[in-house]
């Protein structure tokens, strides 16, 4: 019987990455990789000191209640709208995230899913696919503009400055956000966008990236009102979270052609997709795939595991989020 500490890994991360982990703890993890229901994981983190969680495990008040031995909870994920922050903080649980080693693959994806949507990359090869493309037609799949035309973010955090860069550089857009504060004006030269107000922002901007984080007083933050603002020729593509966007008034406006397009990778209900959404055809729908490639979901799983094995065995963490509990256990 080992004295070493127990960990959960909550879904199946790099085979390499449990091997690190092991060097320091027992670890158990779902054998097949299927997420374990909220039950499910009370139940696995009892005697548990820490645990890596995937984005979706909800951690509060109510759980850390059961579960009084946790130390530590690494979010593979640089949201964590899954953690009751201030339930953990009262209860003296670290949380960490894995921002940074995602933000320029993320900002890639946020630029080819406002670049399939803009060009009907996806409802075009639907087309093909289907057989029915007989001959060339000057409108066929006529899209947006992508380069020149005005690129609108909402949210400014590292990601945001990314796909701003994108914008400017390579696509030369003018590029306008609004964010909580704004840039400093060295910053915003650097990625050449300007602040304006939320109004604005809906009015002018051509394609519209949602890139903001999800608190509760971002749930449906973009909705009937701020969709009637936007210019019928838009495009609205959402990389941060499904429950910034009120997914029925979209699909209305989607229907109405009141809004171009929109490109989606996160779903208010995911995995579970809001149906309405699959009967439109200006819509580009992707599984929660912006970090995905395998060297940037390496870095994240390594940096939630570096986390757990800092605050364990050294007391101290890379990326916390509520650093006031440090010192506390
Ligand atoms: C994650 C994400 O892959 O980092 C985030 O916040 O949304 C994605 O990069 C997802 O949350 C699963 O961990």
């Amino acid at each position: 019987m080992s004295a070493r500490p127990a960990i959960l890994v909550a879904r199946a991360v790099f085979p390499e990455v449990i091997d690190k982990l092991r060097l320091h703890f027992e670890v158990e993890t779902t054998p097949d990789g299927v997420a374990w229901s909220p039950a499910e994981l009370r139940e696995r983190l009892q005697g548990k000191v820490g645990v890596l969680t995937t984005g979706s495990e909800r951690i509060d008040g109510a759980l850390l209640a059961a579960c009084p031995q946790l130390k530590v909870v690494a979010n593979l994920a640089v949201g964590h709208n899954n953690f009751d922050l201030e339930a953990m903080t009262s209860a003296g649980v670290l949380g960490t995230n894995a921002p940074d080693v995602l933000t320029e693959t993320t900002a890639d994806f946020g630029f080819a899913l406002l670049m399939a949507t803009a060009r009907r990359v996806t409802e075009s090869e639907h087309y093909l696919r289907a057989g029915r493309w007989k001959q060339w037609s000057l409108d066929l799949f006529a899209g947006a503009e992508v380069h020149g035309s005005t690129l609108g973010i909402l949210g400014m955090g590292r990601i945001g400055q990314a796909i701003a860069r994108r914008g400017a550089l390579g696509f030369g857009m003018p590029v306008i956000y609004h964010n909580r504060s704004p840039l400093s004006p060295e910053q915003e030269a650097r990625v050449g966008a300007r602040y304006v107000d939320r109004d604005t922002l809906f009015a002018q901007a051509d394609h519209l990236v949602l890139v903001l984080p999800y608190t509760p007083a971002a749930h449906h933050t973009v909705g009937a009102a701020e969709l009637a603002r936007m210019k019928p020729t838009a495009t609205l593509i959402n990389i941060a979270r499904g429950g910034i966007v009120d997914e029925d008034a979209l699909v209305a406006a989607l229907r109405e052609q009141r809004l171009a397009a929109a490109g989606l990778d996160v779903f208010e209900g995911e995995p579970a997709v809001n149906p309405a959404l699959l009967t439109v055809p200006n819509v580009v729908l992707t599984p929660h795939i912006a970090s995905a490639t395998r060297p940037t979901r390496l870095a994240m799983a390594t940096l939630a595991a570096d986390n757990l094995i800092a605050y364990l065995t050294e007391g101290r963490a890379l990326t916390p989020l509520n650093p006031q509990v440090i010192g506390r256990h």
